[in-house]
């Protein structure tokens, strides 16, 4: 390509190519160039938003600078790509993350404040980017993350959403939603209005009979939608390497029907047609690990993997390689069944568009998708229901039975005679009406299924997935433990702590090799240490309180332990089992003597997380929190000794101070339901003890840091089949602790028990389906082991200190190795 354009062309860009900023000066200057041309601002208007904009817009010319490099170097190797198809970006903030990847915070921080603004207030000025519900779509963030600062060739495909999820108020102690309309100013994205493709829905399929007599499909008439290109730069942490997140956004299809009907003067309905385009992108579900099946979710879906294969496809197109090659450069990792018609659409696009054969292309297609699954929840597994998807996507509907035809026909030949496993694994669910079993379709489709954590890959195994290992064989199946970036979740979220650590292990390379925090091993006993360990936690826990009262005026004493419970509200993450302890905490402090409250360890009980909007239990439970503090903070007998707080609107950015300011934090999902957690991770991380089952990556975590430094309890998963039988066969009585909580609600302490009646039924006549009776005694005792270890704060500082040191195995540079090694077979490209 270089040398196709002459020399003197060559030597002119050269010459005015755009740098980047190195200096203090240099920052300052493009700061005050952006205010005063791109904003059109002066020094004496210059507000902190458009500081904050001048700042984030100087940052961004670095960022493309490096990104037109990486796209540029990543195309001259022609190696493999992989591409992440997630519909959730969780990304949080971007201008902390990108001063600190390009190391050059501390001269934008001195920079800032002599143009006249502290950079905390600058930052606080970002809206937070939350195109995701929960774990799933930050772990797609941190891979991202990880991909660009291990300089992996990839990117991410998702929705450019109008609204992500939503905020939420709290008003009168329920939750409300609110549209989060982040989109007013956003200076990290670039519209790229040249790259659009025009996606089709409904219509019907026709056979067509070339001149040599070969017939194919041909998927003709319906509406068409325009995808249009929204880039994202993704830099990683001190590299170039600035890899792509491109996100698509739904608008009509250019001339299409808006024209004619405009000049007929059928305004209305052009404008009904347009909003009906956009509305494809306008907001994410707001549900986490619930299926609603809604036909505007299928339709984001097949926009959002139709318009990325069409993208993929047409870069390797332009490589001039042969199909046979496809799989050698592209990989595509499907993050959960959301993706998972892009195997449907590939095939389709190879059949039915390149005339490829159809076991050649069913080959290439199997041998480029990874799928990850993130859950056993039945309620959350994906199923689509026929009639729906025959009319959205007729041709779609026929390549789906096609393929399951011909792997129920290898199945039969493999196991002649057995109806039942044919009936079992069939993508189709003889239900009424009948549905496409997503997961299923994901795992045939692909190369390799993992799982996200060592446990809940094993259950994948052995329950929901097993016809399928004994079909394939194990090898097909392969466990990648979730991980967290340590740049956002450790140096970016508590600097002080950072520090600290690089202080003592001679710089911040443990920010890209996490297992050099075994380093710290040697400083746990070490005094001095453990005291300025503990001294920034506790100024960690100083700002939360400090947080605390001015958004929910309640005071907290940030000597107390703090005790977080942060995460979406489901039932199976047992927010409800937390609250019922506090209840019971609260009873006992009524019962006790002074001198016995002396001796208490004051606790502050931290909740956040938002509930689904229809998920009526999961708002109970917020209510109850709610209620529960209102008579609770105000009970003079109780004082410092018990606070409860529910912060509103969990998001990135509170994380980012939650982590750093947890003494403890609970993780106690009922054995067997949370497939991995990272939050769990991040809280380790940042130096706080856990509470937790014996779930998810809870198990990994204590093998790497020792069943010392974790307060486990509870049932294990291997035990949950036998509970729930006796609870449905009334075989158990409730645990009496929890009795006398139950008790204290129904006679209304916390206001009208008819409010919460449906909490209590759940564990009485409900059949106590999420264990929370069975866990209870343990779950009680074990707050008591960590009050009493709590008290000893030199012992405490050296669990946290040896806990650190042993996280080394959960940074998502892990995670990503294993995928690039294990699955993807991908190479890093240096970026010069
Ligand atoms: O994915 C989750 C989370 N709720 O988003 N799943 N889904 N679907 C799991 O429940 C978490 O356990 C897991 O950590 C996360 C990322 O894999
Ligand atoms: N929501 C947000 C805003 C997060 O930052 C995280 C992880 O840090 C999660 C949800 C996932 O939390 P958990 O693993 O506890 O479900």
């Amino acid at each position: 390509i270089e040398s196709s354009i002459p020399q003197p062309l060559r030597e002119k860009w050269r010459k005015f190519a755009a740098t980047e900023f190195s200096t203090k000066d240099e920052f300052q200057k493009e700061v005050v160039k952006h205010v005063e041309t791109t904003l059109a601002r002066s020094l004496y208007n210059c507000d902190e938003l458009a500081a904050y904009s001048g700042v984030a817009l100087a940052f961004r010319d670095r960022l493309i600078i490096d990104w037109n490099k990486t796209q540029q170097a990543q195309t001259f190797v022609d190696q493999k790509r992989v591409y992440y198809l997630s519909l959730e970006f969780l990304m949080g903030r971007t201008l902390d993350n990108a001063m600190l990847n390009h190391r050059m915070k501390d001269t934008a921080v001195e920079g800032v404040s002599e143009l006249g603004f502290r950079m905390e207030d600058l930052i606080e000025q970002e809206h937070d980017a939350a195109l995701g519900n929960g774990g799933l779509g930050r772990l797609a963030a941190c891979f991202l993350d990880s991909l660009a600062s291990l300089n992996y060739p990839a990117w991410g495909y998702g929705l450019r959403y109008r609204y992500g999820i939503f905020k939420q108020e709290i008003i009168d102690g329920y939750q409300v939603e609110v549209p989060d309309y982040w989109l007013d100013f956003n200076p990290w994205e670039f519209p790229r209005h040249e790259i659009t493709v025009d996606i089709m829905f409904y219509g019907y399929v026709r056979k067509s009979t070339d001149e040599n007599g070969q017939t194919s499909h041909v998927w003709e008439g319906g509406e068409v939608v325009q995808a249009v290109a929204y880039d994202v730069p993704i830099p990683g942490f001190a590299t170039s390497t600035t890899n792509n997140l491109r996100l698509w956004s739904s608008k009509p299809s250019s001339g299409e029907f808006d024209f004619q009907k405009f000049n007929s003067g059928d305004y209305e309905s052009s404008v009904r047609d347009q909003q009906r385009a956009e509305t494809i992108s306008a907001v994410l579900y707001p549900n986490d690990n619930i299926d609603v099946g809604k036909e505007l979710r299928l339709k984001q879906q097949y926009f959002w993997v139709a318009a990325s294969l069409y993208d993929i496809v047409r870069r390797f197109k332009k490589s001039g390689r042969a199909w046979s090659e496809f799989s050698d450069q592209v990989s595509i990792q499907l993050n959960d069944t959301h993706p998972t018609l892009a195997i449907v659409e590939l095939q389709r696009i190879l059949v039915d568009k390149e005339h490829l054969e159809w076991d050649e292309a069913w080959n290439i297609v199997t041998q480029t998708f990874g799928y990850t699954n993130h859950t056993v929840l039945p309620e959350a597994l994906e199923k689509w229901s026929v009639p729906l998807v025959q009319n959205l996507l007729p041709r779609h509907l026929q390549i789906i039975y096609d393929i399951n035809l011909f792997f129920l026909q290898s199945v039969e030949r493999r196991f002649p005679k057995d109806r039942e496993l044919l009936s079992r694994v069939s993508i189709i669910e003889e239900s009424n009406p009948q549905v496409i079993r997503m997961a299923y379709l994901a795992i045939i489709g692909s190369k390799k299924v993992n799982g996200v954590a060592e446990l809940h890959s094993d259950l994948i195994k052995t329950t929901i997935f097993k016809d399928f290992v004994t079909i394939f064989g194990p090898d097909k199946f392969t466990n990648v433990t979730n991980g967290v970036t340590p740049r956002r979740w450790l140096h970016q979220a508590n600097p002080e702590l950072s520090k600290l650590i690089a202080d003592k292990l001679g710089g911040f390379t443990f920010l890209k090799d996490l297992t050099l925090l075994n380093g710290l091993e040697k400083y746990a006993d070490d005094k001095e240490f453990q005291k300025d360990w503990m001294h920034i936690k506790f100024r960690n826990k100083q700002r939360l309180a400090k947080y605390i009262k001015d958004t929910t005026g309640i005071v907290v004493n940030p000597s107390a332990l703090f005790d977080i419970q942060v995460k979406r509200i489901h039932e199976y993450k047992r927010q409800q089992m937390n609250i019922f302890g506090v209840i019971s905490r609260y009873l006992a402090i009524k019962k006790m003597t002074k001198e016995e409250k002396k001796k208490l360890v004051p606790r502050v009980s931290i909740f956040g997380g938002k509930a689904a909007p229809g998920y009526w239990m999961a708002k109970t439970i917020i209510r109850l929190v709610t209620a529960v503090s209102e008579v609770v903070n105000n009970d003079p007998d109780v004082g410092d000794l018990l606070k409860v707080v529910f912060i509103e609107d969990y998001n990135v950015s509170k994380a980012e101070f939650l982590c750093p300011a947890s003494d403890l934090s609970e993780h106690i999902s009922t054995a067997g339901t949370e497939a991995s957690g990272t939050s769990n991770m991040k809280f380790v991380l940042n130096g706080g003890l856990i509470i937790g089952t014996c779930d998810g990556a809870n198990i990994e975590i204590t093998r790497e840091i020792g069943e010392d430094r974790i307060f486990l309890f509870g049932h294990l998963a291997e035990d949950v089949d036998d509970l729930r039988h006796a609870h449905r066969f009334g075989k158990t009585e409730m645990d009496p602790a929890l009795r006398q909580v139950c008790d204290e609600i129904e006679k209304g302490t916390f206001g009208d028990p008819g409010v919460f009646s449906g909490l209590i039924h759940a564990l009485t006549d409900g059949g106590d389906y999420y264990l929370v009776s069975d866990d209870f005694a343990s779950y009680l005792a074990t707050h008591k082991l960590v009050d009493e270890a709590f008290k000893n704060e030199e012992a405490w500082a050296h669990k946290c200190i040896m806990a650190v040191s042993a996280m080394g195995f959960f940074t998502s540079d892990r995670a990503i190795l294993e995928y690039a090694e294990n699955i993807w077979n991908l190479e890093p490209v240096v970026v010069a």
